[in-house]
């Protein structure tokens, strides 16, 4: 018998515990759910619905299935409404997150920080960025704060822009195109800032509004661009123009984290650092070979040059210091600094 069913069934008894060694406080620790609940935007076919597959085998396996999450793909658990996951958790909805953080960050401002415009300029600054303890120590308090318990950091991938009818080259090109991003008013006004129209909308509804073309774009990884053949969708051109990243963060509720012993604890967190490490390492395999990968199927890629691309931050200057002010100005005054000695 498993010490779950021990538990469940009571054979342990009140001495039980001793004979086990375990102190009874910890006993009352033990009520475990049979299922845990998992919120995954989009399904393990892509690197970041993986992400969560690879942590909830790793979970199941080192806890000898004490801890069963399961996975909800197409945020189904907040009806395709990714904006509300955070939320959600915090209702007791959702008991384990492994998302991106720009869909959290109409209820946790914070969140928003990663993602400004032209933040981050590459991985190498990125992983530097991942890596800074000071960064980690401000976002994970504040998720901390506001009712997960953060464990680890993946990383949801550099975002580039697609559409339907030219090439987009210079800031120009994007006057007029209705482009479809998250409900973040960040990215609506990164996008009106340049001169674009954004339409705000889950990614569930993306899919049919490119299709029908009641949007002319939208802006995703080149990943998920190329797994959910958005390029059969009418979308023709791609900039690879890496505006946006956002780490992949696996967060557990925090009612549920302390519901669990400290040595199921231990393990949920290694198995989270263990799954994020897997998952970068498949984010970053994808990122190096998708402009051959869509161009195979007929994707007109553009790769801005070094100028073009001071001409897209310079178009998108002012939205990153009005989001800088509106997101966390600490944390990405520390982002920045990590960037800034990177590139130095
Ligand atoms: O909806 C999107 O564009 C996606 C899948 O990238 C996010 O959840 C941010």
């Amino acid at each position: 018998m498993k010490r779950r069913e021990l538990l469940k069934t009571g054979a342990l008894g009140a001495t039980g515990s001793i004979a086990f060694g375990v102190p009874l406080l910890l006993q009352a620790a033990t009520k475990y759910k049979d299922e845990y609940r998992m919120s995954l935007v989009v399904p393990p076919v892509f690197a970041w619905g993986k992400g969560g597959e690879i942590f909830a085998n790793e979970v199941r396996d080192r806890t000898n299935g004490r801890i069963n999450m399961k996975l909800y793909p197409g945020a189904s658990l907040v009806n395709g409404r990714q904006d509300r996951e955070f939320s959600a958790m915090r209702q007791g909805i959702i008991d384990v997150l492994c998302g991106s953080p720009i869909n959290w960050s109409g209820t946790l401002r914070d969140c928003g920080s990663f993602s400004l415009p032209f933040l981050v300029p590459n991985h190498k600054a990125w992983d530097a960025v991942m890596a800074s303890e000071a960064v980690r120590g401000e976002f994970f308090g504040r998720i901390e704060k506001a009712g997960a318990v953060p464990l680890a950091m993946g990383e949801a991938g550099y975002r580039q822009i697609s559409n339907s009818r030219h090439p987009i080259i210079t800031p120009k090109d994007m006057k007029g195109l209705k482009i479809r991003v998250v409900a973040s008013p960040m990215y609506s006004e990164i996008m009106s800032g340049m001169g674009a129209n954004p339409a705000t909308m889950s990614w569930a509804d993306a899919q049919p509004a490119l299709s029908s073309k009641a949007v002319d774009g939208q802006e995703n990884p080149l990943e998920v661009f190329l797994v959910a053949k958005i390029n059969k969708l009418g979308q023709k051109y791609v900039t690879k123009w890496n505006y946006s990243n956002d780490p992949l963060v696996f967060a557990i509720a925090k009612p549920v984290f302390n519901s669990w012993s400290p040595e199921d604890q231990k393990i949920v967190r290694e198995a989270a650092l263990d799954a994020a490490t897997e998952q970068v390492k498949l984010v970053r395999t994808l990122f190096a070979t998708d402009v051959e990968a869509a161009q195979a199927i007929g994707v007109d890629v553009h790769v801005p040059t070094a100028g073009e691309a001071r001409a897209w931050q310079a178009a998108t200057i002012g939205t990153r210091q009005t989001w800088k002010k509106k997101t966390n100005p600490k944390l990405v005054g520390m982002i920045e600094q990590v960037v800034a000695e990177t590139m130095a």
